[in-house]
């Protein structure tokens, strides 16, 4: 095992998550692994930052009901930290369909299909250091 460098990870937990009353089970999974909150926000998020927080997914057929989901309530921002953080939060959230995360993990314990046009999947973690800088700067820039 060589030595790693201690990273920072951009995690949402997402409207439904909110709406559900979530945002402290899924705090405690993270805090419970052992990785430091070092911000935390909740806010809404406009297009403007969807489009860019989405880049990638521009043009794909789920991307404006993505975005419609991602702005129709508050999100919590939150900025953790610890050695690979962003692998850690990724297989802690589980895969991206509910269905198919596997149980222990967020998504798998706590999500499921509603039968929507947007996969409803509670979190959103980065998924690699160039992500995690480039998210973090988007959401908590001037903050
Ligand atoms: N309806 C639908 N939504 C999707 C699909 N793929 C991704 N999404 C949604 O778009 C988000 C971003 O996709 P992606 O970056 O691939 O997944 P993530 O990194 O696991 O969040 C996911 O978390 C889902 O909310 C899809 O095939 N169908
Ligand atoms: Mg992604």
């Amino acid at each position: 095992m060589t030595d790693t460098a201690v990273e920072r990870t951009l995690i949402l937990v997402k409207p439904d998550g909110v709406a559900r009353n979530l945002i402290g089970q899924i705090l405690a999974r993270v805090e419970a692994k052992g990785y430091r909150i070092v911000a935390l926000e909740q806010r809404i998020a406009d297009a403007d930052l969807l489009a860019q927080h989405y880049a990638e997914h521009v043009g794909k057929p789920f991307y404006q009901p993505l975005v419609d989901f991602m702005s129709s309530g508050p999100v919590v921002a939150i900025v953790a930290e610890g050695h690979r953080v962003i692998e850690g939060f990724r297989a802690l959230a589980g895969a991206t369909d509910p269905t198919r995360a596997q149980p222990g993990t967020i998504r798998g314990d706590l999500g499921r299909d509603w039968g929507l046009k947007v996969q409803q999947n509670l979190v959103h973690g980065s998924d690699s250091p160039e992500s995690a800088e480039r998210e973090i700067g988007l959401w908590f820039s001037g903050r």
